[in-house]
């Protein structure tokens, strides 16, 4: 099998404030209660559970609305402390896997990958670009900012997160699955020249080749792969427990293959899943697909 030489740490984030659903922070906790530990130790993995970080949840916290960033100052601190928390991992030689939570959790999980990383490839599987800034952004949700933000473009406070001065750089990103990408997303993508595989082209080319060309480009030139998977990429009707669900997406043959043809090439060296909301789901369905993608991810082989 194509397992990775490497021991796994598991960090949650229990975060919900960039978003405008609340539920998504019940995320880990769900992935969890889905078996993810005991599937890994099935699969000769040494799991270090790191636990799940603290986020505090209160209206005082919405800060500076005026801003269009919703809970800006706290979401600040968590993913401060979970680019320390990502960056330690990597010292100890692990494998990252943070479990969201809101897809703002990449801010920090990439802040902390560059603490070590200068050229890190990032496949972004989403229904979504998340490429707003506060100026294009429809609703001052910062989950719909991550990917802005980890390429250096965004509020002060959100760029400057693990004091990191790399950035991902845009031509190390590539986008998979986006079938809703808001007007100011659109302008952004094209001006800075980033690579996106809308449901258009998945359907036109197959996931076997976009994803090929996925990894030519993320592996180009790059020293690390990081997979931020948002469990909306997927089609709701067999993921319903996200919350921001848009028709037409990927299936979960698609979705597996996609992690599987990553698997093989023995490429990614982090990852995240995100945007499972437990309260919208159906008997933990799409927390269960979480477990199997990270399974087929590290190297889960039907035979
Ligand atoms: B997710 C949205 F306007 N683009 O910015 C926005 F459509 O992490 C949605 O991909 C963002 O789930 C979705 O609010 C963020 C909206
Ligand atoms: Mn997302
Ligand atoms: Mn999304
Ligand atoms: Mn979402």
């Amino acid at each position: 099998n194509s397992r990775i030489r490497q021991d796994v740490s598991l960090i949650g984030v229990p975060m919900d404030l960039g978003a405008d659903r609340r539920g998504v922070d019940m995320g880990p906790s769900a992935i969890r209660c889905a078996g993810l530990e005991s599937r890994l130790e099935q699969l000769g993995y040494a799991v270090h559970d790191e636990g799940d970080l603290v986020v505090r949840r209160a209206k005082a916290y919405s800060s500076v609305p005026e801003s269009n960033l919703k809970y800006l100052y706290e979401i600040v601190r968590v993913n401060e402390e979970l680019a320390e928390a990502v960056a330690g991992i990597i010292a100890r030689k692990r494998f990252p896997l943070v479990l969201g939570g809101d897809h703002s959790i990449a801010i920090g999980t990439l802040a902390g990958i560059l603490r070590h990383k200068e050229n890190v490839g990032v496949i972004w599987y989403d229904a979504h670009g998340d490429v707003n800034t506060a100026d294009t952004s429809p609703s001052g949700n910062i989950h719909g900012m991550a990917l802005a933000v980890a390429m250096g473009y965004g509020h002060p406070a959100l760029t400057g997160i693990g004091g990191e001065r790399r950035k991902v750089k845009p031509d190390n990103v590539v986008i998979v699955g986006s079938r809703s990408l808001d007007p100011g997303e659109q302008r952004f993508l094209k001006e800075k020249g980033v690579t996106v595989y809308t449901m258009h082209e998945v359907d036109r080319l197959g996931v076997s080749r976009v994803m090929e060309q996925t990894l030519d480009q993320v592996t180009r030139g790059t020293d690390g792969v990081h997979l931020s998977l948002d469990l909306d990429g997927l089609d709701p009707k067999e993921a319903p427990g996200v919350g921001t669900p848009i028709p037409a997406g990927m299936s979960l043959r698609e979705s597996l293959l996609a992690v599987e043809i990553l698997s093989d090439a023995g490429v990614v060296t982090s990852a995240e899943f995100v945007e499972v909301n437990p309260t919208l789901d159906i008997r933990n369905e799409t927390a269960k697909i979480a477990v199997e993608l990270i399974a087929s991810l590290l190297g889960e082989k039907i035979m």
